[in-house]
């Protein structure tokens, strides 16, 4: 998608220069995903369309929001840094199934602090909220090639780590992350890996290739993620390409065996699909590992496969956008979600991979093997090549 023209047709359309139908058909037509645009109408008709008020300046350390509000009046946060208000609110905006049921009410408890919890099922559907300034988030957890590109739009608050007490906590192995480097604006939520759940009750073999979503004997019976990133992947990996590929061959392939495939799939679903493979509905689907150890937890027969072409490696992160009202409070939730008790409650229930090296999870978590993380490969940001993408699946979801 052209982002530029999307930018300029997305004020004319928040200042009412265009209409609704107007902007619809003209995002389409410079590309956007049906997905994206249903979400970023969502994203226009839900709450204030105004870009909240930063909290603290939005500016990158707060100095320039000292500097003109109080000249020099501001009193220092601890670490030389203008004072974060103190508020009563935290609103986070969080995958669905993302974190275990008590977390939020503890915290409430122990602060006082009222949290407003809400939940999306893609990246796209929260990048588009983030985009057009709705929601008004103090914390939202991207998958990291996403945090680069939020980070990139200047979209995030960087973190004051002096306020993250239990940040030695965290495993090495997650710091530093290529998308965000020195974790100048995330801290490490959870991590898995994209591959096959299936009703080992119900298929021949258990898969071992994205090859079952060619397979004609489970027409209707089988699902893929509701998630270009994660379609097109999967279908680049069945070819041996790399998931990130900006190859017009290799995606117009990768289309090619999308489309093929959507013949026999009952619908492009991600976290809901649990539901229906836990009733037997849906046989094989694409889905993360996390998200499957919870639907095993109800059906036994559920098991995870990553096949043998390679899947998909990630890391999701709790970033603080700009324009958050509460960024103290966001600060010391991302801090009390570091406690080892804490972190190990939120991999027990989700059943993903904690990055906190102190958690304790007892709950399977289907980790990857030393052989198949060879085969992982972790998701980048596509940069120029996303408008191919953004086109391709929107033909695979008009096909
Ligand atoms: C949510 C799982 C999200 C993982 N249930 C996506 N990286």
């Amino acid at each position: 998608m052209d982002r530029k023209n999307a930018d300029a047709m997305f004020e004319d359309f928040l200042a009412g220069r265009l209409d609704r139908r107007s902007f619809v058909t003209r995002l389409l037509a410079l590309g956007a995903s049906a997905t994206t645009t249903a979400a970023l109408l969502e994203a226009c008709s839900g709450g204030t369309t105004e870009t909240p008020k930063p909290a603290d300046g939005g500016g990158g350390d707060g100095d320039e929001h000292a500097k003109a509000k109080g000249k020099g009046k501001h009193k220092a946060d601890g670490d030389g840094e203008n004072v974060l208000p103190e508020t009563k609110e935290l609103s986070i905006y969080n995958w669905s199934d993302y974190i275990a049921e008590d977390v939020v009410p503890e915290f409430e408890k122990e602060t006082g602090i009222k949290v407003t919890y809400n939940t999306y099922e893609s990246n796209e559907e929260m990048m588009a909220k983030l985009q057009v300034g709705a929601g008004g988030y103090d914390l939202v957890v991207p998958t990291g090639y996403i945090v680069t590109v939020l980070a990139a739009q200047d979209l995030l608050f960087p973190l004051r780590k002096k306020k993250l007490t239990n940040w030695a906590n965290l495993h090495p192995m997650f710091l530093n992350p290529s998308f965000d480097p020195d974790n100048k604006y995330s801290v490490p939520w959870l991590w898995g890996t994209t591959g096959i759940a299936y009703r080992a009750d119900k298929v021949k073999a258990p898969p071992d290739s994205w090859a079952v979503f060619h397979d004609t004997q489970y027409k209707n019976k089988m699902t893929q993620m509701d998630d270009q990133r994660d379609v097109i992947g999967s279908w680049l990996k069945f070819r041996g390409k790399s998931l990130n590929s900006t190859d017009k061959a290799e995606l117009d392939q990768a289309k090619a065996d999308a489309l093929q495939s959507k013949a026999l799939l009952k619908a492009y679903v991600s976290a809901p699909v649990k539901g229906q493979l836990v009733s037997g509905d849906v046989w094989i689907a694409q889905l993360w590992n996390g998200d499957t150890m919870q639907a095993k937890a109800e059906n036994e027969q559920i098991a995870y496969a990553l096949p043998k072409e390679g899947a998909g490696l990630w890391t999701d992160s709790l970033v603080i956008p700009k324009s958050a009202p509460n960024i103290r409070n966001a600060l010391a939730f991302m801090d009390f979600c570091m406690r080892p008790e804490i972190a190990t409650k939120i991999a027990d229930f989700t059943g993903y991979g904690s990055p906190n090296a102190k958690a304790t999870p007892e709950t399977p978590i289907a980790y990857p093997t030393d052989e198949e993380m060879k085969r992982l490969e972790i998701q980048k940001d596509l940069g120029e090549a996303l408008q191919i993408w953004d086109q391709i699946w929107t033909e695979i979801k008009a096909g």
